[in-house]
């Protein structure tokens, strides 16, 4: 369903994110936001729990911006999303990498009146794998709006400077302090770019993108699904496992063997034709954007 231009990719390379108005299809927009209902009520589908899960009905903090890591594993109709093949091979075209696999999805709901998420760059996380480039594809399950706190960009700032993590994620007091201060470092008056679509649209961007959302300020919900996607080929650098892989993706690291594990980060598109072949199998009839 998505096709690429040339002039995409070229706004791709140059601005280091890219808005898309169609994701996905509009019909499958009620089964997302029930599966969104599910994860952040303790309703996990295939039994499984998801990764992280930062937020729940009876006893998360009304103020913050819900967030569960790798819900697919837990819901089907968010696989059916993330793992679908089509986009890992959009990711594949736009980044120049000759094969996908999830590193992580995210599930985000900012319900009205909820706090900002900060600005980051993903791929600062990352020096746990190698290659650590990332690319990551947002997708609005609700019109989204500057006021709303969609997500927002810095045009050009994946040509910035690397920098380590700095400043917190969830609801930090102010949410655009560490880009300006890579700004400044950059010597860039950083232009900010709203990405406002209907539900099904959203956005691709570069792991080194600077970017983040302000809170709520709308009456209205806003749900988003990413996948952030990583190079079929990577491999894991136990050296550097000190430096902010958490317990949760360290635990799958094979013994002897730094190859990511295909059951915890499946390969959705290869340009040779595999793809991790369990896929269809745990999809079911879910398979297709
Ligand atoms: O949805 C948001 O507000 C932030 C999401 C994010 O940080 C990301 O997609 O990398």
């Amino acid at each position: 369903m998505i096709q690429l231009s040339a002039n995409d990719h070229n706004n791709f390379d140059d601005d280091g994110f890219l808005i898309a108005n169609q994701l996905i299809d509009a019909t499958r927009l009620p089964d997302l936001q029930q599966a969104f209902s599910d994860l952040f009520n303790g309703r996990f589908e295939t039994g499984v729990r998801p990764d992280e899960v930062n937020w729940q009905q009876a006893t998360g903090d009304p103020s913050l911006s819900r967030q569960i890591c790798n819900g697919w594993k837990a819901n089907r109709n968010i696989a059916a999303v993330v793992l679908n093949e089509t986009l890992g091979r959009t990711v594949a075209e736009l980044a120049g990498w000759s094969g996908v696999r999830i590193m992580i999805d995210n599930v985000i709901w900012k319900p009205p009146a909820t706090k900002s998420l900060g600005f980051h760059q993903d791929s600062a996380y990352l020096s746990w794998i190698t290659p650590s480039d990332l690319l990551t594809c947002w997708i609005a399950l609700d019109d989204t709006h500057a006021d709303g706190g969609t997500i927002e960009f810095v045009r050009g700032s994946h040509k910035w400077q690397l920098e380590q993590p700095d400043g917190e994620f969830h609801a930090p007091h102010d949410y655009r302090k560490p880009m300006r201060a890579a700004a400044a470092r950059a010597g860039v008056d950083p232009e900010i770019c709203y990405v406002e679509v209907s539900a099904g649209g959203g956005s691709f961007h570069h792991g080194w993108t600077w970017h983040g959302s302000g809170s709520n300020r709308s009456s209205n919900p806003r749900r988003s699904l990413v996948l952030h996607a990583m190079r079929s080929d990577v491999e894991y650098v136990p050296e550097n496992f000190d430096q902010g892989i958490g317990p949760i993706y360290s635990r799958y690291k094979r013994l002897g063997d730094n190859r990511l594990d295909e059951n915890y980060f499946p390969i959705l598109w290869r340009e040779d034709g595999y793809r991790t072949p369990q896929i269809e199998q745990f999809l079911g009839a879910e398979s297709s954007c």
